[in-house]
């Protein structure tokens, strides 16, 4: 089975590529480096300096023998995408050169991931939106020129849903209107340009699955956190990109750091902002389930994917608890939100799809966060206190 990986080279990209290479598949990744460059440009910094993908395939190989094969190409440019499909493609590293076929599934994480990134001012929005639709689109009309029967996993996130006042449904909302019924998408509200960005993707691919019958499953995430994997533990240097700072840390990550540098943990606003999280290597878990037990022909099949749901003030405090357990004198401070959101509101969604199809939760609580202070602990010295809050403002 030949798996091909767009945005290989993020945070979810990499162990993702290397959790299938790991288990027998064919692994090809494809990536413009996006990330890597914008954390330069925005001088945001990271915990720990990474190898390029070339380099981290390399290490991988001589590490066991599997190949991933890379592709450094801007799929923006529907002619990289189709590349991809026509068997045109360069590999900028691969052991075999000759065309791996086309993928029976494709994992599409190639998209500007970052809530305060989309909203740094119109030009930042413009690149999330041009990036994230238009990679897309042409994945979109790639399959449905060269390759009808491959299954898309797609990356979507929870926050397309917003923090409605009803429970949120995996996907799908049955309406009963002047005594008719239909089933609809649920209704989507989202909080950023990054989150509408995602809502805008999804309503491409439902388009696709209408008219061509493309086969679609949406994993509809929730923060991640973590960045130990197994495949990751047999070298550092194969250890995935953490970030720490406003723009691409998300809160767990953050706070864990902060506790470490003796920063406040910032809690945005009154701290009842309630979200669905999970583990990284349950991400893992559930796109290869999802892989394993793909959507059929002409089904969008959407999955709310978190394993369960804290406040901002929940993760806070337990980071407090654990830090001070590790002898940190953690302080939390509750800072004027730089974002526009709900900080108390209603909070019900399903989750139960991706456990059904068998995932084993990973549940965040002090012992599991205690693991990932000892991993951030190695790199206290690199540590820099003046990414951790910018205050993007929405
Ligand atoms: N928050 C704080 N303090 C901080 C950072 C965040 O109070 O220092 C709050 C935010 O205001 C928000 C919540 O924590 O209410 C989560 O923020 P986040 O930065 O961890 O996550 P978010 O911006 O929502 O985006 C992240 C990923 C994105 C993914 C999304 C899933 O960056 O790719 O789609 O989580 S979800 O949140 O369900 O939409």
């Amino acid at each position: 089975m030949h798996v091909l990986i767009l945005g290989g080279d993020g945070y979810l990209g990499w162990p993702t590529a290397m959790y299938f290479s790991k288990r027998g598949y064919e692994v090809t990744v494809v990536d413009n480096y996006f990330r890597r460059n914008s954390c330069t440009e925005l001088d945001v910094g990271m915990l720990y300096p990474i190898p390029s993908l070339v380099e981290r395939a390399k290490i991988w190989h001589e590490l066991t023998g599997q190949e991933i094969k890379v592709v450094i190409g801007d799929l923006t440019d529907a002619e990289v995408m189709r590349s991809l499909f026509d068997g045109t493609v360069e590999y900028s590293w691969a052991i075999h050169k000759k065309f791996s076929g086309i993928p029976e599934t494709i994992v599409h994480y190639a998209e500007q991931p970052s809530a305060p990134y989309s909203l740094i001012s119109y030009k930042h929005a413009n690149i999330t939106i041009t990036n994230n639709l238009l990679v897309t689109n042409n994945l979109m009309f790639a399959v449905r020129d060269f390759a009808r029967d491959c299954h898309i996993i797609k990356l979507g996130t929870m926050g397309e849903y917003g923090t409605p006042n009803i429970d949120i449904e995996e996907g799908w909302l049955e309406i009963e209107h002047k005594g008719r019924k239909d089933t609809f998408l649920y209704p989507r509200q989202a909080g950023s340009i990054y989150h509408t960005s995602k809502i805008m993707d999804t309503d491409l691919m439902w388009f696709g699955v209408r008219m061509w019958d493309l086969r679609v499953t949406d994993l509809l995430q929730g923060p991640v956190y973590g960045m130990v994997t197994e495949e990751a533990s047999i070298d550092d240097r194969l250890k995935t990109i953490f970030n720490y700072d406003e723009i691409f840390g998300t809160i767990v990550n953050r706070f864990i750091v902060q506790a470490i540098a003796d920063y406040p943990l910032t809690v945005y606003g009154k701290g009842g902002q309630t979200r669905g999280y999970l583990n990284i290597n349950d991400t893992l878990q559930c796109v290869h389930l999802s892989e394993k037990n793909p959507a059929k022909n002409g089904e969008l099949r959407i999955y709310n994917q978190i394993m369960e749901t804290f406040s901002v003030n929940e993760l806070a405090e337990m980071t407090q608890c654990v830090g001070r357990e590790m002898g940190y004198d953690v302080q939390i401070k509750k800072i004027e939100n730089p974002r526009n959101e709900a900080e108390e509101h209603y909070y019900n969604p399903t989750y139960q799809g991706l456990l059904d199809l068998g995932v084993k939760p990973h549940y965040l609580d002090n012992d599991s966060m205690k693991k990932m202070f000892k991993v951030v602990e190695q790199y206290k010295q690199n540590i820099r206190r003046d990414v951790i809050f910018k205050g993007v403002k929405w």
